[in-house]
């Protein structure tokens, strides 16, 4: 595979639909077919399978197994959710929007509801949106992968969100329909209807919604769906659940799950803005419109192969001299840098130095609930002059530095940011979107390419709606940085087949999806697989009854002080070693980093 070219066959892009392929699992956590070998694919193969998987997101709807994003009934309950946004904003005095999610969904909750307020300002309306995000605005930047499985937690801040308000139209993001955190807050709606109408996003059908208990609850997420089913009928309440098909990299919904959330509720709050501020009504054909245009800006982004591939190689190399990949960037675009950077840690074990984001203007530029953040420690100092003093002193050229920014910059600033990191790093490079016909821009960019070693440009027809060409610029600019953060690491080595394998255990979801892998990559029943984890994450060679009678909450809150305890049980499993031993062979060969983890599994063998 590797050098080779890749094209990915028909068969390939829709085999995960097949009722026999992976039939245990949910969408959201089978391994995509188009991804099986992009542990040892090329830069370039690596960039074609990721536009093959983010275009299975626009798959017609027609003869296929589970219902899509563009397909007749999705949009339909798009179409009535927004007129629901739309009865808010006619009449927002004591009523709310409430945007809620873990993890990626909570960041794509607080992108969106930043980006919908700002346009409520500009048109001096009062605010009517507001997100949550499980562990608080701390996650936005950092991974807090715990709060997600606590359904309490959940229901307390959204209670706390909505003090004192009559109506509240509560959007819970699931991708997986697995938060426990979302759970608890949709229970609590259903259980008042006469202020909440709960509405779900995610990507799998209903009946794959999780349906393990949990911790002080009598109802699963399962059966909160299927309450909620049922009050559809008479639309108290809405489900909006299409499948994107399987992640790139199995279970990372940062992925097509992030860019899904971000393009639905787009949709509908454009919609319900249009129909409020400028007398255009919501309609079927304008909500699929506006997706066809999300579906433009994923060709649009991806034409630019052979830019993508350099980023992804440069990246890819500084991480494997176990150097920084930097993303400096300008307005929204830079938060979308922020998140990319900050999920790179529970997803690919990476630490907080390895990829990071800075935003012009810091804090106030992100403008979050809870204010700066930077008391937290360095790695929440956010801000280009923290940048500045605090990591530009230390790089050399095996440092990549990614000016992320459009037109609509100061690209003075952009300029001046340039030269000043040209004098530590000649290895910079740009992603920057124009509109055509900006002859100025192009003038002032010549210039500005000449201090760049790769500049990705991406020139936009003049917009319709300034605000869906702000809109495409972050989807386009949020598949980029997926790109070049998951192809950088799967060149690192990170990955193996398309499954990480140094999964943080940081929660219930996690904890199944290592045993699962444990079960799948060494062939032991389950059974055993969870016990060798259970070892590795107590470090014992042999588990007490003390150890198998607590609960996942405890292994996963253990597990967060240890590191490496999936590839740690695998070696384990393979080679029946003790722990001590299995440490010292992944230190000796670290199996999954610093190669092709496939060859280096079998070394390990
Ligand atoms: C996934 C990311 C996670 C998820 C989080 C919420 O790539 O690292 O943090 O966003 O677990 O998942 P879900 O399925 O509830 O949206």
């Amino acid at each position: 595979m590797a050098g080779s070219d890749w094209t990915c066959s028909l068969s390939a892009m829709h085999e995960w639909e097949s009722q026999d392929y992976e039939p245990s699992l949910p969408v959201s956590e089978k391994s995509n077919p188009l991804t099986r070998d992009i542990d040892r694919a090329s830069a370039k193969c690596i960039v074609r399978m990721l536009q093959a998987c983010d275009a299975q997101m626009f798959q017609e709807e027609t003869g296929a197994t589970y219902q899509r994003l563009l397909g007749e009934r999705v949009v339909e309950t798009v179409v009535e959710v927004a007129k629901r946004v739309q009865l808010v904003l006619k009449d927002p005095q004591d009523s709310l929007v409430v945007l809620s999610g873990c993890g990626t969904s909570g960041r794509m909750a607080f992108l969106i509801t930043s980006a919908f307020n700002r346009a409520l300002r500009e048109l001096n309306q009062s605010s009517v949106y507001s997100y949550i995000i499980a562990g608080g605005d701390r996650a936005l930047l950092s991974s807090q992968e715990a709060p997600e499985d606590d359904p309490k937690l959940g229901m307390l801040s959204l209670k706390k969100a909505c003090e004192g308000k009559k109506r509240v139209l509560f959007i819970g993001i699931s991708c997986g329909l697995s938060a426990p955190f979302v759970a608890g807050q949709l229970d609590f709606c259903l259980q008042h209807p006469e202020v909440y109408t709960p509405v779900l996003v995610g990507f799998n059908p209903a009946h794959q919604a999780r349906d393990e208990p949990m911790p002080g609850c009598t109802f699963t997420f399962r059966s909160v769906v299927q309450r909620m089913q049922e009050l559809a009928k008479s639309q108290k309440a809405f489900l909006i659940n299409p499948a994107v098909g399987p992640e790139a990299i199995s279970g990372s919904s940062r992925m097509k799950g992030g860019s899904a959330t971000k393009i639905l509720l787009e949709v509908v709050l454009s919609a319900a803005h249009a129909a409020t501020f400028t007398n255009t009504p919501v309609t079927h054909k304008g909500i699929l419109q506006h997706m066809r245009a999300y579906e433009k800006t994923l060709d649009k982004t991806y034409a630019q192969t052979d830019g993508i591939t350099a980023l992804l190689e440069a990246a890819g190399q500084s991480l494997l001299c176990g150097r920084r990949v930097c993303y400096m960037g300008w307005g929204s675009l830079a938060l979308l840098g922020l998140i990319d950077a900050s999920e790179c840690i529970p997803t690919f074990g990476a630490d907080y130095e390895d990829v990071r984001g800075f935003v012009s203007g810091g804090y106030k530029e992100l403008n979050n609930n809870e204010g700066p953040l930077i008391s937290l420690g360095p790695d929440f100092c956010i801000a280009h002059e923290d940048f500045l003093h605090l990591i530009l002193p230390s790089l050399n050229d095996q440092d990549i530095v990614l000016l992320v920014y459009t037109h609509s910059d100061d690209v003075s600033e952009v300029a001046e940011l340039a030269r000043r990191v040209r004098e530590k790093t000649s290895n910079l490079h740009a992603i920057y979107h124009r509109v055509d016909g900006d002859t100025a821009a192009a003038v002032q960019q010549e210039d500005f390419n000449k201090l760049c070693l790769s500049s990705l440009k991406i020139t936009w027809p003049s917009p319709a709606s300034e605000s869906l060409l702000h809109m495409q610029w972050e989807l386009s600019t949020k598949l980029l940085l997926n790109a070049v953060s998951t192809g950088a690491h799967v060149l690192k080595g990170k990955i193996y087949q398309n499954h990480m394998i140094d999964v943080q255990v940081t929660n219930s979801k996690l904890y199944c999806r290592a045993t699962r892998l444990l079960r799948k990559l060494s062939g032991c029943p389950e059974s055993q697989c969870e016990e060798a984890l259970l070892k590795a994450i107590y470090e014992v060679d042999e588990l007490t009854v003390g150890i198998t009678s607590c609960d996942i909450t405890t292994h996963t809150l253990t597990a967060r002080n240890r590191s490496k305890v999936v590839p740690l049980a695998l070696v384990c499993l393979l080679t029946g070693c003790s722990l001590v031993e299995a440490e010292s062979r992944l230190e000796q060969q670290p199996i999954f980093s610093g190669g092709t983890s496939s060859t280096m599994l079998v070394c390990v063998m």
